[in-house]
């Protein structure tokens, strides 16, 4: 009879180590997702919670690709998208809102942004253009997902210890970045969507020979190696990204378009280099 307590106790709490152990696994797979870019295609979940989610893009293809997330206006489909995006390929119809994501990583590589999705149809797309100046989007690298409604504990957000500040049209850096590896915070605080591309440059280059590659028929291959950072947010919003930095030059860069003349961020000055020693 005692006995049978002992054991029964030893059994009630081994089953509730079982399930907090259960319920932490399931905390940190609900808050994080790979989405696999390929030349051209993404393969990722179909449906992810929302709240602070590490989005992880891993890039299997041969060439530059990121992870751009946009939610749909209330009512819109994927199908409304794709025809938009017919009319106008390239350029995503002014009904969805840039909500981030891992910026370009080369292939093999991978990054990871913590963005705060919300509720709704969203897409993962690629806007990084090819040789001729198409974008990959339109080669076919959207993929829809929807975010639903979480329950549950959310994620504990990192604390950054650099802030990255984007305005029209620059960036400001709320501390020099040293060595090492950095948890950092791009905040919207423009009137239009900004991105960061991170990109670590030859030391002898410059933020625009790494821009130059991406030019239309553009034959050598970028100065520089995209090392993520954030795609595009809106105004007011932000998002966080890691990066390990070993001394060298580097280069933030928008690529984002104007909203009025359709020419990227960068001509207009939003690109900004360091040293890190
Ligand atoms: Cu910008």
């Amino acid at each position: 009879m005692k006995g049978g307590i002992v054991v029964s106790l030893y059994v009630m709490a081994l089953a509730a180590t079982s399930l907090a152990g259960q319920a932490q696994a399931q905390a940190a797979q609900q808050r994080q997702f790979t989405m696999t870019a390929t030349d051209f295609s993404f393969v990722g979940p179909e449906q992810v919670p929302s709240g602070m989610t590490a989005v992880e893009v891993l890039n299997q293809g041969a060439e530059v690709h990121h992870a751009q997330l946009v939610r749909l206006a209330p009512g819109k489909t994927p199908a409304d998208f794709a025809a938009a995006m017919k009319v106008d390929p390239g350029h995503p119809p002014n009904w969805v809102s840039f909500v981030g994501g891992p910026n370009a990583v080369v292939p093999g590589d991978r990054a990871t942004a913590v963005m705060d999705l919300q509720p709704g149809q969203h897409l993962v797309l690629c806007l990084i253009p090819n040789k001729t100046g198409v974008a990959h989007v339109a080669l076919g690298m959207v993929k829809p997902f929807m975010v639903t409604e979480a329950v549950g504990t959310r994620m504990t957000e990192a604390k950054p210890d650099v802030v990255i500040t984007a305005r029209d049209f620059q960036f400001v850096l709320s501390k020099p970045i040293t060595a090492g590896s950095h948890t950092i915070q791009l905040v919207n605080e423009g009137t239009q969507a900004h991105e960061v591309v991170l990109v670590k440059l030859p030391p002898d280059a410059k933020a625009k020979d790494f821009i130059a590659a991406f030019e239309p028929g553009a034959g050598a291959p970028p100065r520089g190696r995209p090392q993520g950072g954030i795609v595009g947010i809106e105004r007011g919003a932000q998002g966080l990204f890691t990066a390990q930095f070993d001394p060298g030059r580097y280069a933030l860069i928008c690529f984002f378009p104007d909203s009025k003349t359709g020419a990227p961020h960068f001509a207009q000055g939003m690109t900004w280099e360091f040293d890190v020693r």
